[in-house]
């Protein structure tokens, strides 16, 4: 039987290892919606926020909204927007109750509400994890996707949208009817420029509902760029019931993460922000080179671990670096290829950070699912590997691994594993990336390769002219073939 949710009124009788607000909630105003209210945001930008609100900063209360399910709604509100931060390794375990969040709206049951929240004066920073395809953009070019079905559908039907964008250009536009300033959209996913790809795409679709407006908008928002790092799998039903034994009540909207946490933001705020510097996030003029430097080296590295640990068998990222010849690729993969991609700043130590990450995959206290990671690899890869790959073939640069990254991504979304057993590919590009497959992996590796770095959504127009590519990807997915993916990696790579 599960006992008591968390709620405000039994904060005071959880155990006293546990850290819970030590401020009065009902004082707290709110100054952030953020849109995607998932785990992560609310082990990252949350969990930092909280630390300004008991520090007095009671003006930067956040309201969350769900673009798509009511599922954290409902596993919050019941909870006051109560939940635990259960930071975990093999130190041991640390729990925290995080009190930012005082609801949480759903976009398709209330469009109207959250459109009139967006527009409330108070709301000085909208802030988003929509995760990479929310961005409704052409992965390659980083344009709007005109073509987009949420795009046609927010264009039809302002009242009601279903994209971030179409609420942030809805509520702009209410505030500019009504004579109120603008706000700071803050995006907090993992994609590069990500602020300059924000202001991008909210141009484009604002330009496409009224060009006075879009002007409107360029002048009264700011898209600062940010660089977000916290491993947060997504939680389990273990979880939830390990943690309810550790503190005596039941939280439906626990989070699991890692104790690293780093946010470097790009210091351009409208109308003010929380003191998040003072919180441990690193406020600065320029985010690029952590951005760039985290994507290649700590996501780059996921990705390719993540197809390639999947198709060896192994369930979570702590099982693939458990396995020597794995563990070898990553550490050669972030050292060699990643790095070198990369003019890494002086100052900034990169033997720490590459031994740290290591680390960081390792902890087994986490199970961060292969699958997980391997989800929307359209909308990753681009960012992940394809800018290291363009450095290296422009510089004669070594691909060995991500042409090998390649070669298991292909296999993966051919959506049929090692086996034989069916691959649950979870990615808005599934059905073409499969057909590619489909259509000419009868034909032979060469023109399965030739085929797949054509895809222009995801490699542009130039990889497929790399015959240096195309050879490195067939040579792997011959190996692949002919040993699969474990043996492979343990004849390759197992004696670096
Ligand atoms: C992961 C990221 O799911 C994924 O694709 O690579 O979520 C990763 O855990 C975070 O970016 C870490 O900050």
């Amino acid at each position: 039987m599960s006992q008591e949710r968390l709620n405000n009124n039994i904060l005071e009788s959880l155990p006293a290892e546990v850290i819970k607000p030590a401020y009065d909630r009902n004082e707290v105003t709110t100054g952030i919606v953020h849109l995607g209210i998932g785990a992560f945001h609310r082990a990252h930008q949350a969990w930092f926020t909280e630390n300004r609100i008991a520090a007095g900063e009671k003006d930067w209360g956040i309201v969350g909204a769900s673009l798509r399910s009511a599922g954290v709604r409902d596993q919050l509100v019941p909870q006051n927007g109560l939940y635990s931060v259960v930071e975990k390794s093999n130190a041991g375990t640390k729990v925290q109750i995080v009190g930012a969040v005082s609801d949480v709206l759903v976009g398709p049951e209330s469009p109207q509400q959250l459109l009139e929240l967006l527009a409330q004066e108070s709301v000085r920073i909208v802030s988003l994890t929509i995760t990479e395809k929310g961005y409704c953009h052409d992965p390659a070019s980083g344009d709007l996707n005109p073509q987009h079905p949420d795009v046609i559908h927010d264009l039809a039907n302002p009242q009601a949208p279903r994209s971030a964008l179409g609420y942030i250009v809805g509520a702009l536009a209410l505030r500019k009817a009504r004579g109120l300033p603008g706000f700071t959209v803050l995006t907090c996913d993992n994609l590069p420029s990500n602020g300059k790809l924000l202001g991008n795409v909210l141009g484009q679709f604002a330009e496409k509902v009224d060009s006075e407006l879009a002007v409107w908008i360029a002048e009264n928002t700011t898209t600062p760029s940010t660089m977000v790092d916290r491993i947060v799998p997504a939680t389990t039903d273990a979880d939830r019931e390990e943690l309810e034994a550790l503190i005596g009540c039941r939280d439906e909207a626990a989070v699991m993460a890692e104790p690293f946490a780093q946010w470097v933001v790009e210091d351009n705020f409208l109308r003010g922000r929380p003191a998040w510097d003072k919180a441990g996030a690193t406020l600065v003029d320029d985010v690029e080179v952590y951005e760039l430097i985290k994507l290649r080296l700590l996501n780059g590295s996921h990705s390719m671990l993540a197809y390639s640990g999947y198709l060896a068998g192994c369930e979570t990222v702590a099982d693939v670096m458990a396995v020597p010849a794995f563990n070898k690729l990553a550490l050669h993969f972030i050292q060699s290829e990643a790095t070198s991609s990369i003019e890494v700043p002086a100052e900034f130590d990169i033997a720490a950070y590459q031994a740290e990450l290591i680390d960081r995959f390792e902890n087994r206290a986490l199970r961060h699912r292969t699958w997980q990671i391997a989800m929307d690899g359209s909308q990753k890869i681009p960012q992940r590997w394809l800018g290291t790959l363009r450095h290296h073939l422009a510089n004669n640069g070594p691909i060995e691994v991500l042409s090998f990254a390649l070669a298991n991504w292909i296999r993966y979304v051919s959506a049929v594993d090692e086996q034989g057993n069916a691959i649950e590919v979870s990615d808005p590009l599934a059905v073409e990336l499969k057909a590619i497959c489909d259509q000419y992996k009868p034909a032979g590796n060469e023109a399965l390769a030739a085929n797949f770095l054509a895809f222009t959504p995801v490699f542009g127009d130039d990889l497929k002219q790399s015959a240096q590519l195309q050879k490195a990807v067939v040579n792997w997915l011959n190996k692949l073939d002919a040993q699969g993916t474990l043996a492979c990696v343990e004849q390759a790579f197992g004696d670096l």
